[in-house]
């Protein structure tokens, strides 16, 4: 019985820090729409493959920003009347979605990490952008700019972000490497340029 209990003490213990992040520009003002992702430097983050969803409503793209693990599979159902099409020249995730209402048959699978920048071949305004990383600990900052990631180990970990500010200047994910131990919090800014 004392073992059952200790074991189960130490899964827990395993999974017990999150990681909160405040995000704001650098004159101070809360940040949305940064995507972030937390790889632990020792190892992989062994992401488990998810479901995930860009939809087309009012010709535009909602979410406009996205974080997800390596592996994810996005779909990008059509709720307008109008034909969209829908595609990317990254090369973190090159593809085509030719003009189509609903649902596509098959989802995208997004499997290299890296920011990826969608736009639609009919409607210029429309774009969305989506983060990659080789991790399950993903998040977007909200209109608050925070976000919260965890549970997950203590441990050092490397924190990956991209900011649609940048566009134009850089779609490649700033990094920096931060230890995270119980529930910690980080403040994270983002200027003009990375
Ligand atoms: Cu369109």
């Amino acid at each position: 019985m004392l073992a059952a209990v200790s074991c189960v003490a130490a899964l827990l213990r395993a999974d017990a820090a999150s990681l909160s992040i405040a995000v704001s520009d650098e004159a101070g003002a809360a940040l949305e729409h940064a995507a972030v992702a937390l790889v632990p430097v020792a190892g992989k983050g062994s992401p488990q493959p998810v479901r995930a969803e860009i939809v087309q409503r009012d010709k535009r793209f909602i979410p406009r920003v996205s974080a997800v693990p390596v592996g994810a599979a996005i779909e990008f159902p059509n709720l307008d009347t109008v034909r969209h099409h829908v595609y990317s020249f990254s090369p973190a995730k090159s593809f085509e979605l030719k003009l189509y209402i609903g649902k596509p048959a098959a989802p995208v699978v997004f499997d290299k990490p890296g920011v990826v920048v969608m736009g639609c071949n009919i409607h210029d305004h429309m774009v969305a952008y989506v983060l990659v990383a080789d991790t399950p600990w993903v998040g977007v900052s909200d209109g608050a700019g925070a976000l919260r990631l965890g549970p997950l180990p203590d441990g050092d970990y490397t924190l990956e972000y991209w900011h649609p500010r940048w566009v134009g200047v850089s779609v490649e994910p700033q990094r920096q490497t931060l230890r995270v131990e119980g529930e910690a919090r980080h403040v994270l800014t983002i200027g003009e340029r990375p």
